[in-house]
């Protein structure tokens, strides 16, 4: 029999009001139920923000340096457990161990620094117009935070949430991805270790028609951030503007790498291949489309194709796996279709484009690692967000035209040139449309102390991570104190 994993609502573990349970699979075994967890509903949400707005006033009191003695013993035990961890996310969520063990680090990256923050949370001091007078601002919490996170990293992308939230001083509410719901229990076990006192973080698990809308939607929640696709972050955008919240959304990419024809080739192919079909494919900083100089063209397609047949696919815990299956069946169908797409538009399968039906592979949500050639910038399969193993291979003149195709993307998240050339390197950085510009290195692998986030159809503007965070996660107070003794007024004259 399944265990059973409970909602954390005001310090407690506890059951959802309905009492269902939903299962939560392991996709390189899909017979294998790793636990049953709560599906909740509006009642369940109701409780957990009445928890965590009551927790607001005592933990926005809290000194900001005493928070972050709390992310700090956090931090130290996610190191504690990193295997542990990392062992649960591979069984959920199927990326190999390495990957997972990358998750944990970023998630530890994440804490530590925001337990230094805690010292820092800095506002502006400046001059006033008037003798005797003194400016400054100070951030301060915006209130009750949801976060609404999702499948591909279950311990990174809860910690860009949670950790700038709860050092701001702000109290929140998680509902992790119904694909992933163990990772996000087992964090919030840490938290509660660390001391968190009760109601500053709930969880609760369920669907996000169920859970994600009602709390998204809830009067008492102040602020939205949401990471996971486009269509469900144009539904809670929708949402929030009825309630004239701040919400901060982070979705979908279609990431490119540019190769020229000075580049380190096999640097080239090393960076496409992990950027591709690390994680199986689903980042959204995922390389899904590499931009090839015509004149390598034939190398580089030569490079790719012997790289992308020697991997590896299989069970995310044996360690000569190079490639995981896809979370769940629907997404596993998904790719499937598009590489059916791919095909009927005229784009040429070099490699793959099928399930994965090895014995090692036959009971998971396994795919192919793919490759297509002769794919056109406006096809379907170089414009849509596929989010799994699938790489398409463009042709191009140069680097003006090499970055048009970039830049012809509703998206704007990640990009990288390899080339030898500063003075391409510094032309790419300056015209491609992304929030993230790498130089030969791939389209992932982003570090937490430096903002994270994308322009266009990939966000609303707001970044995660590093400093900038603090943006989203904080209301500005400014504060004017004077100490002439006498009605001074500013902009009047005498
Ligand atoms: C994501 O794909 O949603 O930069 C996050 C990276 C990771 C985070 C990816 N550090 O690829």
């Amino acid at each position: 029999m399944a265990k059973v994993y409970k909602n954390y609502i005001d310090g407690k573990w506890v059951a959802s009001a309905g009492g269902e349970t939903f299962d939560n699979l392991n996709p390189a075994n899909c017979k294998q139920v790793l636990g049953r967890f709560q599906k909740s509903s509006g009642e369940d949400v109701e409780r957990a923000v009445t928890a965590a707005f009551a927790a607001q006033a005592r933990w926005r009191k809290t000194p900001a340096p005493k928070r972050g003695e709390i992310l700090y013993r956090v931090a130290e035990l996610l190191v504690k457990n990193k295997e542990s961890l990392a062992r649960d996310m591979t069984r959920e969520m199927g990326k190999v161990l390495k990957e997972t063990r990358g998750d944990v680090q970023e998630g530890v990256d994440m804490a530590y620094y925001g337990a230094g923050e805690g010292r820092r949370l800095a506002g502006e001091t400046v001059p006033s117009e008037l003798p005797g007078k003194f400016c400054m601002s100070v951030r301060m919490p915006v209130g009750v935070v949801a976060a609404i996170t999702p499948w591909n990293f279950p311990n990174a992308i809860p910690s860009w949430k949670l950790v700038p939230a709860l050092i701001a001083g702000n109290t929140a509410v998680i509902k992790p991805a119904s694909d992933t719901p163990l990772s996000l229990v087992n964090i919030v076990q840490l938290f509660e270790k660390a001391g968190l006192p009760p109601g500053v973080l709930n969880m609760v698990t369920g669907s996000g028609p169920s859970v994600g809308i009602p709390l998204a939607e809830h009067p008492r929640v102040n602020l939205v951030s949401f990471t996971g696709s486009t269509d469900t972050g144009a539904e809670i955008s929708q949402r929030c503007a009825k309630g004239m919240k701040r919400y901060s959304l982070e979705m979908g990419g279609k990431n490119a790498i540019i190769v020229m024809d000075d580049a380190n080739l096999d640097l080239a192919a090393e960076g496409a291949i992990w950027g591709a079909f690390g994680t199986t494919g689903q980042r959204c900083t995922a390389c899904s489309r590499v931009i090839v100089a015509k004149k390598v063209l034939k190398k580089f397609t030569d490079l790719l194709l012997r790289r992308t047949q020697s991997l590896r696919c299989g069970d995310g815990l044996d360690p000569k796996t190079d490639v995981g299956p896809l979370i769940n069946e629907s997404q596993r169908q998904k790719v499937q279709r598009y590489c059916e797409i791919g095909r009927q538009e005229g784009a040429r399968l070099l490699t793959g484009g099928a399930y994965h039906t090895a014995r090692e592979c036959k009971d998971g949500s396994f795919f192919q690692p793919t490759l297509f050639a002769d794919v056109d910038p406006r096809m379907r399969i170089a414009q849509e967000e596929i989010f799994g193993p699938v790489l398409s291979i463009i042709a191009c003149g140069g680097l003006e035209e090499a970055v048009e195709i970039v830049n012809d993307s509703k998206f704007g998240l990640s990009s990288a040139i390899y080339t030898q050339d500063v003075n391409r390197a510094f032309t790419a950085i300056e015209s491609l449309d992304t929030g993230i510009t790498y130089i030969n290195s791939s389209t992932i692998g982003a570090e937490i102390q430096l903002p994270f986030g994308g322009t266009k159809g990939t966000g609303n503007g707001h970044r995660e991570a590093g400093a900038a965070a603090l943006e989203i996660f904080t209301e500005w107070k400014t504060v004017y104190v004077d100490y002439s003794g006498k009605l001074q007024k500013a902009q009047i004259e005498d």
